[in-house]
């Protein structure tokens, strides 16, 4: 898998540039028949192939997809890795499924050679699926922080991750202190950010796991560290809203309690977002936080339906998350079938376009990541992703029906899975390719 420093991608090519949301047809820049050109992992150049090869030196090595559809490698900004191996796990909403499943798979990491088995697979999976950026819980311990962005760093994927912050109302055995939880994050941060493509979160789970001592803390470390991101948990369900409401009496709603500890600001991403009202969203958007969407999981815990259309009327930054494992599939094109889904149940529409700006551009607009990555303007990393729209019978019988790009795209994200990817590039290398 070793990559010349300069070499080129054929195929059918599509990224945006801006959300088609507010721009349209122009957001979207598409060539049937194109070339990327990479130097040094970075996208150099990109444009339609004849042009492209009639002035490329002949020698300069090729890599021919062409009868695949190639994207930037997609966002997840939303997913817990320590939960791989809770993924479907039957019949409980929010609070009963912590209890029953997700602390003690979490208590497994404990032990750090578990932790860096369950990381390679966590990785891996990711990149079979397309996906290059995430922003993921690790456990509280922090040796399970070490053994994610160590698997991350082997593979040069963009990693933003965290130790969770968890002090009260969880099983003894995974519980730490605040001040515990401070130094421990500290040194993790001075580890860690800013080392290759790694980036720090500080990562208090949700307000009805920490104290107010930690809760404090936890802005601290957010406010003593520029460039840092902060990630958590907001209004999923409504049992866990009626909860914070009590432990936090003096909180205007349950986003308020993030406000009031400082939690809110640019590179603070919070998770689901669903019982939100304007003023919340109307304060997410004046700090430059941002939302998670996480159809999968708020349809398979029972949580809700999230209200994007407001979101993008209040011009909030909103990415999509696969929540894995409250969310059924590390696929983001499952993700955008049930974020059709979702939206289809509120009256909205989620057309294709849309979908793939919100996996993409989108994803990386919500982390502040879109100077980097989400697309192939010049100078951006080049992460993407081969899709096979031929990948399954089905697949092909449809896309052999339609008519339109928009449609094919549509069919894509609606009948897609991991089937459908068949290569992911980290940095122009070729980190996953499909078998045959
Ligand atoms: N709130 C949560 N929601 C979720 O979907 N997954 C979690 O692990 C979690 N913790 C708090």
């Amino acid at each position: 898998m070793n990559t010349p420093q300069l070499h080129a991608v054929r195929g059918e090519i599509l990224h945006f540039i801006a959300n088609p949301a507010s721009a349209g047809e122009s957001a979207l820049e598409h060539f049937a028949d194109g070339v990327l050109v990479l130097r040094d992992g970075h996208v150099a150049e990109l444009g339609p192939a004849p042009e492209l090869l009639a002035r490329l030196p002949a020698e300069l090595p090729l890599t021919d997809y062409r009868g695949k559809l190639i994207l930037p490698g997609f966002v997840d900004t939303h997913i817990h890795y320590a939960q791989t191996d809770i993924i479907a796990s039957h019949g409980e909403q929010l609070l009963a499924w912590l209890e029953k499943y997700t602390f003690p798979a979490e208590a497994r990491f404990a032990d750090p050679a578990h932790a860096r088995n369950v990381a390679s697979f966590f990785c891996d999976e990711l990149l079979r699926n397309g996906t290059t950026t995430a922003l993921a819980f690790a456990t509280v311990h922090a040796a399970s922080v070490d053994a994610l962005f160590e698997a991350a760093l082997e593979r040069r994927m963009r990693m933003i991750s965290g130790k969770v912050l968890m002090d009260r109302h969880c099983p003894d055995f995974l519980r730490d202190t605040a001040t515990g939880g401070y130094a421990e994050s500290k040194a993790l941060i001075e580890r860690w950010h800013g080392r290759d493509r790694l980036q720090y979160a500080v990562t208090p789970r949700f307000a009805a796991t920490s104290s107010p001592e930690q809760m404090t803390l936890a802005g601290r470390l957010y406010a003593e560290h520029p460039g840092i991101y902060l990630q958590s948990h907001v209004a999923e369900n409504q049992g866990e809203v009626a909860w914070v409401a009590g432990l936090y009496p003096e909180a205007r709603s349950y986003l308020d309690v993030y406000d009031r500890y400082g939690q809110l600001g640019m590179r603070s991403v919070y998770a689901h977002c669903i019982w939100l009202d304007d003023t919340d969203r109307r304060r997410m958007a004046e700090t430059g936080a941002a939302i998670s969407f996480c159809p999968t999981s708020n349809l398979f815990l029972g949580s809700g339906l999230f209200d994007l259309g407001r979101a993008n009327e209040l011009g909030l930054r909103v990415g999509l998350g696969t929540d894995v494992g409250a969310g059924t599939s590390f696929s983001m094109l499952q993700t955008l079938n049930e974020a059709y889904k979702v939206l289809q149940l509120k009256g909205q529409k989620l057309p294709a376009a849309s979908a793939f700006h919100l996996a993409t551009l989108g994803g990386a607009h919500s982390l502040y990541l879109d100077d980097r990555v989400g697309n192939f303007l010049p100078g951006k990393e080049a992460d993407f992703v081969v899709l096979d729209p031929q990948a399954t019978p089905l697949l092909a019988r449809r896309m052999a029906c339609a008519q339109t790009l928009d449609e094919r795209l549509f069919v894509l994200m609606m009948l897609g899975d991991d089937r459908a990817v068949a290569a992911t590039h980290v940095m122009g290398e070729a980190r996953w390719q499909r078998p045959g």
